[in-house]
Protein backbone atom coordinates (compact mmCIF):
# COMPACT_ATOMS: atom_id res chain seq x y z
CA UNK A 1 0.00 0.00 0.00
CA UNK A 2 1.52 3.57 -0.77
CA UNK A 3 -0.86 5.86 0.83
CA UNK A 4 -0.85 9.45 -0.99
CA UNK A 5 -2.39 12.25 -0.37
CA UNK A 6 -2.21 12.48 -4.02
CA UNK A 7 -5.45 13.06 -6.19
CA UNK A 8 -6.13 12.37 -9.74
CA UNK A 9 -7.54 13.72 -12.99
CA UNK A 10 -8.60 13.65 -16.50
CA UNK A 11 -8.07 15.75 -19.15
CA UNK A 12 -10.81 17.30 -20.92
CA UNK A 13 -10.70 19.51 -24.42
CA UNK A 14 -13.40 21.69 -26.04
CA UNK A 15 -10.79 22.79 -28.17
CA UNK A 16 -11.67 21.52 -32.09
CA UNK A 17 -8.13 22.34 -32.99
CA UNK A 18 -6.71 19.97 -30.77
CA UNK A 19 -8.34 16.80 -32.05
CA UNK A 20 -5.42 13.98 -32.18
CA UNK A 21 -3.77 15.59 -29.20
CA UNK A 22 -3.66 14.26 -25.84
CA UNK A 23 -6.65 15.08 -24.49
CA UNK A 24 -8.74 11.97 -22.63
CA UNK A 25 -12.33 13.51 -22.84
CA UNK A 26 -14.40 14.99 -26.00
CA UNK A 27 -17.74 14.81 -25.16
CA UNK A 28 -19.68 18.15 -23.76
CA UNK A 29 -18.23 19.08 -20.47
CA UNK A 30 -21.46 18.08 -18.50
CA UNK A 31 -20.86 14.39 -19.82
CA UNK A 32 -17.38 14.44 -19.22
CA UNK A 33 -17.52 15.46 -15.70
CA UNK A 34 -20.16 12.98 -14.74
CA UNK A 35 -18.20 10.28 -16.54
CA UNK A 36 -14.97 11.31 -14.47
CA UNK A 37 -17.08 11.39 -11.10
CA UNK A 38 -18.86 8.25 -12.14
CA UNK A 39 -15.43 6.48 -12.74
CA UNK A 40 -13.68 8.01 -9.62
CA UNK A 41 -11.66 11.03 -10.80
CA UNK A 42 -11.38 13.74 -8.17
CA UNK A 43 -11.18 16.40 -11.04
CA UNK A 44 -11.05 17.42 -14.52
CA UNK A 45 -8.67 19.74 -16.09
CA UNK A 46 -10.10 21.88 -18.39
CA UNK A 47 -8.77 22.73 -22.29
CA UNK A 48 -10.73 25.78 -23.56
CA UNK A 49 -10.56 27.55 -26.56
CA UNK A 50 -10.33 31.16 -24.61
CA UNK A 51 -11.89 32.79 -21.42
CA UNK A 52 -15.13 33.09 -22.91
CA UNK A 53 -15.61 29.57 -22.27
CA UNK A 54 -16.44 30.21 -19.19
CA UNK A 55 -18.89 33.56 -19.65
CA UNK A 56 -22.08 33.03 -18.16
CA UNK A 57 -20.38 31.57 -14.87
CA UNK A 58 -21.87 27.68 -15.73
CA UNK A 59 -18.83 25.59 -15.57
CA UNK A 60 -18.37 26.59 -11.57
CA UNK A 61 -21.67 25.82 -10.57
CA UNK A 62 -21.93 22.50 -12.79
CA UNK A 63 -18.97 21.38 -11.12
CA UNK A 64 -20.11 21.58 -7.71
CA UNK A 65 -23.30 20.29 -8.45
CA UNK A 66 -21.93 16.78 -10.33
CA UNK A 67 -18.89 16.77 -7.12
CA UNK A 68 -15.83 17.12 -9.45
CA UNK A 69 -13.03 19.13 -8.30
CA UNK A 70 -11.15 21.57 -11.74
CA UNK A 71 -7.56 20.44 -11.55
CA UNK A 72 -6.27 23.36 -13.50
CA UNK A 73 -6.80 25.31 -16.95
CA UNK A 74 -4.66 24.83 -19.72
CA UNK A 75 -4.02 27.61 -22.07
CA UNK A 76 -2.51 25.70 -25.46
CA UNK A 77 -5.57 27.37 -27.50
CA UNK A 78 -3.75 30.34 -27.25
CA UNK A 79 -0.88 29.05 -29.48
CA UNK A 80 -3.04 26.27 -31.13
CA UNK A 81 -5.57 28.70 -32.69
CA UNK A 82 -4.39 32.25 -32.47
CA UNK A 83 -0.03 31.48 -32.73
CA UNK A 84 0.25 33.89 -29.97
CA UNK A 85 3.00 33.04 -27.98
CA UNK A 86 5.06 35.11 -24.71
CA UNK A 87 8.56 34.54 -27.15
CA UNK A 88 7.62 36.28 -30.51
CA UNK A 89 9.56 38.64 -31.80
CA UNK A 90 6.77 40.82 -32.14
CA UNK A 91 5.86 43.05 -29.61
CA UNK A 92 2.38 43.21 -30.22
CA UNK A 93 2.27 39.35 -30.71
CA UNK A 94 3.44 39.10 -26.82
CA UNK A 95 1.16 41.76 -25.24
CA UNK A 96 -1.53 39.60 -26.93
CA UNK A 97 -0.42 36.82 -25.66
CA UNK A 98 -0.19 38.17 -22.02
CA UNK A 99 -3.46 39.47 -22.15
CA UNK A 100 -5.30 36.14 -23.42
CA UNK A 101 -3.14 34.62 -20.53
CA UNK A 102 -4.03 37.30 -17.81
CA UNK A 103 -7.88 36.88 -18.87
CA UNK A 104 -7.19 33.04 -18.39
CA UNK A 105 -5.62 33.60 -15.01
CA UNK A 106 -8.64 35.67 -14.02
CA UNK A 107 -11.16 33.10 -15.13
CA UNK A 108 -9.45 30.12 -13.90
CA UNK A 109 -8.41 31.76 -9.95
CA UNK A 110 -12.83 32.38 -10.27
CA UNK A 111 -13.14 28.93 -10.64
CA UNK A 112 -10.50 28.41 -7.95
CA UNK A 113 -8.27 26.52 -10.46
CA UNK A 114 -4.77 27.39 -10.90
CA UNK A 115 -3.67 28.12 -15.25
CA UNK A 116 -1.16 26.08 -16.64
CA UNK A 117 1.34 27.52 -19.06
CA UNK A 118 2.83 24.88 -21.90
CA UNK A 119 2.42 25.72 -25.33
CA UNK A 120 2.43 29.16 -24.67
CA UNK A 121 5.90 29.76 -23.97
CA UNK A 122 7.14 29.77 -27.49
CA UNK A 123 10.72 28.88 -28.34
CA UNK A 124 13.08 31.03 -30.35
CA UNK A 125 12.70 31.62 -34.12
CA UNK A 126 9.28 33.10 -34.05
CA UNK A 127 8.38 35.97 -34.80
CA UNK A 128 6.82 37.47 -38.64
CA UNK A 129 7.99 41.14 -38.35
CA UNK A 130 11.76 41.88 -37.76
CA UNK A 131 14.27 39.42 -36.69
CA UNK A 132 13.06 36.53 -35.09
CA UNK A 133 14.01 36.16 -31.82
CA UNK A 134 16.97 34.29 -30.53
CA UNK A 135 17.35 31.88 -28.16
CA UNK A 136 18.32 34.03 -25.42
CA UNK A 137 15.97 36.57 -26.49
CA UNK A 138 13.09 33.86 -26.61
CA UNK A 139 14.57 32.86 -22.68
CA UNK A 140 14.40 36.89 -21.82
CA UNK A 141 10.68 37.14 -23.23
CA UNK A 142 9.63 34.32 -21.85
CA UNK A 143 10.39 35.21 -18.39
CA UNK A 144 9.71 38.98 -18.41
CA UNK A 145 6.00 37.24 -19.56
CA UNK A 146 6.06 34.88 -16.26
CA UNK A 147 6.64 37.89 -14.32
CA UNK A 148 4.16 39.69 -15.16
CA UNK A 149 1.57 36.95 -15.10
CA UNK A 150 3.01 36.05 -11.16
CA UNK A 151 3.03 39.51 -10.49
CA UNK A 152 -0.82 39.19 -11.39
CA UNK A 153 -1.76 36.07 -9.95
CA UNK A 154 -0.04 37.44 -6.80
CA UNK A 155 -2.55 40.18 -6.95
CA UNK A 156 -5.57 38.21 -7.05
CA UNK A 157 -5.10 35.28 -5.06
CA UNK A 158 -4.12 32.88 -8.53
CA UNK A 159 -2.00 29.96 -8.96
CA UNK A 160 0.18 29.56 -12.48
CA UNK A 161 1.96 26.29 -13.45
CA UNK A 162 4.99 26.37 -15.69
CA UNK A 163 5.51 23.59 -17.72
CA UNK A 164 8.72 22.41 -19.66
CA UNK A 165 7.98 20.33 -22.33
CA UNK A 166 10.68 18.44 -24.81
CA UNK A 167 12.77 19.56 -27.47
CA UNK A 168 10.24 18.87 -30.21
CA UNK A 169 7.97 21.42 -28.50
CA UNK A 170 10.26 23.79 -27.35
CA UNK A 171 13.87 25.39 -27.10
CA UNK A 172 12.78 27.15 -24.03
CA UNK A 173 13.14 24.93 -20.77
CA UNK A 174 13.31 20.84 -21.66
CA UNK A 175 13.90 20.16 -17.68
CA UNK A 176 12.26 20.31 -14.78
CA UNK A 177 15.92 21.93 -13.15
CA UNK A 178 15.52 24.57 -16.47
CA UNK A 179 12.08 25.41 -15.38
CA UNK A 180 12.91 25.34 -11.83
CA UNK A 181 15.90 27.96 -12.80
CA UNK A 182 13.28 30.23 -15.00
CA UNK A 183 11.02 30.35 -12.28
CA UNK A 184 12.97 31.30 -9.59
CA UNK A 185 11.83 33.95 -6.98
CA UNK A 186 8.12 33.84 -8.44
CA UNK A 187 6.09 33.33 -5.74
CA UNK A 188 3.07 32.39 -7.22
CA UNK A 189 4.17 29.99 -10.02
CA UNK A 190 5.05 26.04 -9.48
CA UNK A 191 6.49 23.62 -12.14
CA UNK A 192 4.48 21.33 -14.12
CA UNK A 193 6.20 18.42 -14.03
CA UNK A 194 4.83 16.15 -17.01
CA UNK A 195 5.85 12.45 -17.40
CA UNK A 196 6.01 12.21 -21.09
CA UNK A 197 8.54 15.19 -21.83
CA UNK A 198 10.59 13.93 -18.79
CA UNK A 199 10.73 10.43 -20.34
CA UNK A 200 12.25 12.53 -23.20
CA UNK A 201 14.33 14.83 -21.81
CA UNK A 202 15.10 13.59 -17.87
CA UNK A 203 18.66 11.81 -17.45
CA UNK A 204 16.60 10.22 -14.28
CA UNK A 205 12.98 11.17 -13.97
CA UNK A 206 12.65 10.19 -10.59
CA UNK A 207 16.12 12.00 -9.06
CA UNK A 208 15.14 15.51 -11.52
CA UNK A 209 11.52 14.97 -9.29
CA UNK A 210 13.95 15.13 -5.88
CA UNK A 211 16.28 17.70 -7.26
CA UNK A 212 12.98 20.59 -7.46
CA UNK A 213 11.38 19.06 -4.81
CA UNK A 214 8.60 21.03 -3.52
CA UNK A 215 9.12 22.87 -6.91
CA UNK A 216 6.75 21.05 -8.05
CA UNK A 217 2.89 22.30 -8.00
CA UNK A 218 1.30 19.61 -10.79
CA UNK A 219 2.04 16.38 -12.70
CA UNK A 220 0.96 15.75 -16.48
CA UNK A 221 0.56 11.73 -15.21
CA UNK A 222 1.57 10.01 -18.76
CA UNK A 223 3.00 6.91 -19.72
CA UNK A 224 6.31 6.76 -22.05
CA UNK A 225 4.13 6.87 -25.10
CA UNK A 226 1.65 9.15 -24.17
CA UNK A 227 -0.85 6.66 -23.19
CA UNK A 228 -2.37 6.01 -20.34
CA UNK A 229 -0.17 5.10 -17.67
CA UNK A 230 -0.24 1.56 -17.86
CA UNK A 231 0.62 1.01 -21.16
CA UNK A 232 3.81 1.86 -22.26
CA UNK A 233 7.20 1.04 -20.42
CA UNK A 234 7.67 3.97 -17.55
CA UNK A 235 8.89 2.43 -14.18
CA UNK A 236 5.79 4.49 -12.42
CA UNK A 237 6.99 3.28 -8.38
CA UNK A 238 9.97 5.40 -8.42
CA UNK A 239 8.17 8.44 -9.52
CA UNK A 240 5.52 7.87 -7.14
CA UNK A 241 7.87 7.99 -4.34
CA UNK A 242 10.19 10.63 -5.90
CA UNK A 243 6.77 12.60 -5.34
CA UNK A 244 5.72 11.47 -2.00
CA UNK A 245 8.95 12.45 -0.67
CA UNK A 246 9.19 15.55 -1.84
CA UNK A 247 5.83 16.40 -0.29
CA UNK A 248 3.60 16.19 -3.28
CA UNK A 249 0.15 16.61 -2.40
CA UNK A 250 -1.61 18.00 -5.93
CA UNK A 251 -3.15 15.97 -8.67
CA UNK A 252 -1.93 13.03 -10.98
CA UNK A 253 -4.05 14.43 -14.09
CA UNK A 254 -3.77 12.39 -17.45
CA UNK A 255 -2.88 14.20 -20.08
CA UNK A 256 -2.63 11.40 -22.87
CA UNK A 257 -4.42 10.06 -26.33
CA UNK A 258 -7.68 8.76 -26.28
CA UNK A 259 -6.53 5.63 -26.80
CA UNK A 260 -7.72 2.95 -27.68
CA UNK A 261 -10.44 5.13 -26.75
CA UNK A 262 -11.73 8.10 -24.30
CA UNK A 263 -13.35 5.73 -22.20
CA UNK A 264 -10.45 2.52 -22.42
CA UNK A 265 -8.12 5.56 -21.39
CA UNK A 266 -9.95 6.93 -18.50
CA UNK A 267 -10.43 3.54 -17.02
CA UNK A 268 -6.73 2.33 -17.59
CA UNK A 269 -5.43 5.94 -15.97
CA UNK A 270 -7.90 5.51 -12.66
CA UNK A 271 -6.73 1.69 -12.46
CA UNK A 272 -2.95 2.79 -12.75
CA UNK A 273 -3.75 5.51 -10.44
CA UNK A 274 -5.28 3.13 -7.69
CA UNK A 275 -2.51 0.44 -7.74
CA UNK A 276 0.03 3.16 -7.56
CA UNK A 277 -0.70 5.99 -5.77
CA UNK A 278 -3.59 5.19 -3.24
C1 LIG B 1 0.76 20.65 -22.59
O1 LIG B 1 0.40 20.26 -21.30
C2 LIG B 1 1.74 19.75 -23.18
O2 LIG B 1 2.20 18.84 -22.55
C3 LIG B 1 2.22 20.01 -24.53
O3 LIG B 1 2.86 18.86 -25.05
C4 LIG B 1 1.16 20.46 -25.48
O4 LIG B 1 0.25 19.44 -25.75
MN1 LIG C 1 1.61 18.40 -20.48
Amino acid sequence: MNMTDMKSSITFSAVAESTGGPFVLWDPIEQSMELAKELGFDAIEIFPPGPEYFSGNKIGPLARQIGIQIAAIGTGAGWVKHKLSLADADHEVRNKATAFLIEMLEVATQLGAPMIIGSMQGRSGLGTTGQPTSKPQAKEYLRHGLERLDEHAKRIGGQVFYEPLNRYETDQCNTLAQGSAMIQGLSSTKLLADWFHMNIEEPDMAQSILHVGSAIGHVHFADSNRHAVGLGHLQVEPLIRALQSVGYRGYLSAEVFALPDSHKAAMQTIRSFKQFAT
